[in-house]
């Protein structure tokens, strides 16, 4: 894990580069690999999509329609588990959903103005989104709840999911989701889950196969392949962002307990070894015990090797002149995470712009916020803080505008408006215009 110092000669370079964290995703193999799988599904529908499932997951259903699981699978998969389980995805269910339904449209209200013309905005829910739920090393059923949770919130009437299947065992057997993530999607309302991951899968939700329905909109993180794909399909789909390798930059002064700020940076680490786990922090102190705790309780991690290539080829520590200066480093990183171990962190909350969730004080590991918090822990990643917002209600919802003009009032707008489409040479819209004023004369003067 590098450390170094802001007061360091060649501090901006290294800083420079640390916060130029790209994702494997603009690398030009996989953004051709993801475009040559997208453009087959979508020329050749489900038997393109299961050619790349067996290859890539190891399952080869007979049929294209054996990749979906449905309410049935959920609900046996929910029942089965035990109690302490069941307990457990419901209280992060109740609390996604408690929290997102606080969400409020923040629309334009409906309003008649001066000249008698009402406008307004009105907000609907998409009728179909699709959620990817990433497989690979680990499983995520909470992600299944902080995806589909808000969009049920939100009122999307079908939402659809998809994940990997775990690779098959030594028996041969394929197709395995895990049942937490059946239990999940019982939990949260999903439809169907389709049992297809990588880019094949973004492919089939966004143009649709026999088997597999278009949606308006796909959502959740994945790998390189997946975040290439949901760009090459943005136009014909939304999404939500394009997400990177999971990030966390924790702020800690002199008063932090090491292990603490190790336990978190690890947390984060042992996503995977493209994680990025930096410490900022105003004590030189507290970054050598920190250090020594990364070691101390990385042997003991039993995904120590994830986590140890992580932190040792993307990890980080930096000291700053004072609390200050760290806090105003962590915003120009733009971290998906910013947990602040600070003495008074509720207080430097106004100084930042630029974080996907900010996690307050030692009592609030991001963790917390991973699993049942309530925001959805769906961020923006790779420094897209800047510009971009958490997954959310509002994500799974548009707004659309509602005019209505009086005859009056389009009387009045009348001459400006003829002066503009003339000055654009469009005369049509003048006349579209100029007809309602002529007709409204006739009536007006009828007997
Ligand atoms: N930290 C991950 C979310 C997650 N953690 C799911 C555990 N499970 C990205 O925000
Ligand atoms: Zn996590």
């Amino acid at each position: 894990m590098q450390i170094f110092r802001t007061r360091d000669p060649d501090f901006q370079e290294r800083w420079t580069r640390l916060c130029a964290r790209g994702s494997d995703e603009d690398e030009a193999p996989v953004r051709e690999a993801a475009a040559r799988i997208v453009d087959d599904v979508r020329k050749r529908g489900d038997a393109a999509l299961l050619e790349y499932t067996a290859r890539y997951d190891g399952f080869a259903p007979s049929s294209a329609a054996d990749l979906a699981l449905g309410p049935a699978d959920f609900a046996r998969a929910f029942h089965g588990l035990p109690a302490a389980a069941r307990k457990a995805l419901k209280l992060a269910a109740d609390r996604v959903a408690a929290f997102h339904r606080r969400e409020s449209d923040a629309l334009v209200p409906s309003r008649r103005d001066a000249i008698g013309a009402t406008l307004g905005q009105e907000s609907r829910p998409l009728a179909r989104v699709g959620l990817y739920v990433p497989g690979g090393t680990a499983r995520y059923p909470s992600t299944v709840l902080h995806t589909a949770v808000p969009a049920k919130v939100a009122g999307v009437a079908e939402v659809v999911a998809c994940s990997p299947a775990a690779k098959p065992g030594p028996d041969g057997q394929g197709g395995q989701v895990d049942a937490w993530t059946l239990a999940a999607c019982h939990v949260a309302g999903v439809s169907r889950l389709f049992r297809m991951g990588g880019a094949q899968a973004v492919a089939a939700l966004a143009y649709g196969t026999a088997t597999v329905p278009a949606v308006d909109k796909i959502c959740g993180p994945g790998n390189a392949y997946v975040a290439a794909a949901k760009r090459l399909v943005y136009g014909k789909v939304d999404i939500d962002m394009i997400a990177g390798p999971s990030e966390i930059l924790v702020v800690a002064d002199g008063a932090a307990a090491p292990q603490e700020v190790a336990a978190d940076l690890l947390a984060q680490a042992e996503h995977d070894v493209r994680a990025v786990s930096v410490l900022v922090t105003s004590s030189e102190r507290l970054a050598r015990q920190a250090l020594a705790e990364v070691d101390r309780q990385l042997a003991v991690l039993p995904r120590q090797e994830i986590a140890s290539r992580s932190i040792h080829e993307r990890g980080a520590v930096v000291v700053a002149r004072n609390v200050a200066e760290a806090v105003r480093l962590a915003d120009e990183f733009a971290p998906e995470h910013l947990a602040l171990l600070l003495r008074d962190a509720p207080r430097w909350v106004k100084r930042l712009s630029r974080a996907g969730a900010v996690f307050c004080g030692t009592s609030t590991p991001e963790a917390v916020g991973d699993y049942l918090a309530g925001p959805s822990h769906v961020l923006p990643t790779a420094g897209t803080a800047r510009f971009a917002s958490p997954l959310s209600v509002a994500t799974f919802r548009r707004r659309m505008s509602v005019l209505a003009f009086t005859p009056k009032a389009l009387a009045e707008v009348a001459p400006s408006l003829d002066a503009l489409a003339m000055a654009e040479g469009l005369e049509g819209h003048a006349r579209a215009v100029r007809v309602r004023l002529a007709l409204a004369a006739e009536r007006a003067g009828a007997p």
